[in-house]
This record gives structure tokens, C-alpha cells and sequence, in this order.
């Protein structure tokens, strides 16, 4: 009796034990992919957290894999949350505010300039983002707050945390370019890094290196002009 034990043959069918059923995995065996790690390093090798990493496919096609539609970027205490938030083109992202007094949201980015007039406590705005690019948020009302919403066009993509490292999972195969980007990086927009191939489901590290300017998050107004967004 032949059982497949082999995790690359049975990858993703749970029926292992059932020769039957392990024959029938071998034709609706959906396509394999693999997850790539990449750790976003400064110039000085500390690890950076709310890095954007980007795999595009060679040749441009962006337009298969899934990725979600709807994305939040909260008002609360004062602040904008998360600092970084990345999305794919085409997503709606929802800014309710969660804070007892108003707030006014606005972006004079290129990729998207628009502007959530006063709106109060339990409330909630949408704003679809359909350009790809880096888009600064601010607030009329209170000059401290500050983030960003990157917008790509590749499915695969994530953010790095504390420990500079970001897993973009379900990458299928074939040859990709890496792109980094980080709102206090010295060079905007993000620069491609490099190629690689995803030539196997093994699992994939990349180490990706980007010059940043001296730590700090602006906080005071006409900083955006500085970021040159
Ligand atoms: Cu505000």
C-alpha cells in the first residue's frame, strides 16, 4: 500500500493517511508557493520596523493574487494609527475617529489629495486609493499627527516590525524585484534593490539595506515639503 509521506508531494492535502485520497492529491494539488522573509536594515544595520517591502513579478503583472480591499487608519488619542500603513491600489480605507473631538484629515500628496472636513468622535470616513505611492496624512487641527499610507500595485507586500523584519507569504514562483520603502529613507520614492527567483516552496530570507536620514518622526507643520511627497 503506498502512502505518500513526502511533505512536498502532499503539501496542503490533509488526508495523508488515505492512499485513495493521497492519489486524488496529486491532481487538484493547487500550485505551490513560498513565504520570503525580508529584513530591512539602516546603513548603520540596525533593523527598521514600518519598512513597506515589495516583491513585483518581472515583467509587470500585477494583477492576480488576492490581497484585502479594506484597510483602517484610526483617530485616536491624538494620533494616527498605524504610522505606516500599506495597502494595494484600489483599496478603501476607513478613518473612523475614535478620539472625543474632532479631527480634520487631509493629504496634499500626489497620489492622493483629499480632505475629510471636520468630523467628529464615532464617526468614520472612506477614502479609496487608486494611484500607487506614498500618501502623508495630517490633521488641520493638530500639527503633531502624522502617517503615511503606501499604496502598491503588487500583491505581495507587508511592513516590517520592531525587529526589522517583514514575511510576505504565498509567494508563487517565478523572478521578482525587491523594493523597500520607508518614510524617513534618504531617496524617494523606494529603490528597487534587486532580482531573485522563487524557484521552490522553500521558504526564502532576503536582507535589503536603505539609507535613512537621522531618526525622527516630523511633527512640525510644512514637513511634508521636507519628505518632498
Ligand atoms: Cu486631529
Amino acid at each position: 500500500m503506498m502512502v505518500l509521506e513526502s511533505a512536498d508531494s502532499t503539501r496542503g492535502c490533509k488526508l495523508r493517511r488515505l492512499p485513495v485520497a493521497a492519489l486524488l492529491c496529486l491532481f487538484i494539488q493547487p500550485a505551490w508557493a513560498a513565504d520570503v522573509t525580508v529584513i530591512v536594515m539602516s546603513q548603520s544595520r540596525a533593523p527598521i520596523s514600518d519598512a513597506v517591502v515589495t516583491l513585483s513579478p518581472t515583467g509587470g503583472d500585477v494583477s492576480s493574487g488576492e490581497s484585502p480591499k479594506h484597510a483602517v487608519m484610526v483617530q485616536e488619542h491624538q494620533q494616527f494609527a498605524p504610522f505606516v500603513l500599506p495597502i494595494r491600489v484600489g483599496t478603501t480605507v476607513e478613518f473612523p475617529n475614535r478620539d472625543s473631538f474632532r479631527h480634520h484629515v487631509y493629504s496634499f500628496s500626489p497620489a492622493k489629495t483629499f480632505e475629510l472636513k471636520l468630523y467628529g468622535g464615532g464617526e468614520t470616513q472612506t477614502v479609496t486609493f487608486d494611484v500607487p505611492g506614498a500618501v502623508a496624512l495630517g490633521c488641520n487641527i493638530h500639527d503633531n499627527m502624522l502617517a503615511y499610507i503606501y499604496v502598491v500595485e503588487t500583491p505581495y507586500f507587508a511592513k516590517t516590525s520592531s525587529n526589522g523584519r517583514a514575511v510576505i507569504q504565498g509567494v508563487p514562483p517565478g523572478n521578482y524585484e525587491i523594493a523597500a520603502w520607508h518614510p524617513n529613507q534618504k531617496s524617494q520614492p523606494s529603490n528597487p534593490t534587486g532580482n531573485f527567483d522563487v524557484v521552490s516552496e522553500n521558504n526564502v530570507e532576503k536582507i535589503v539595506s536603505i539609507e535613512m536620514k537621522r531618526d525622527r518622526r516630523p511633527r512640525q507643520p510644512g514637513a511634508f515639503d521636507e519628505q518632498g511627497y
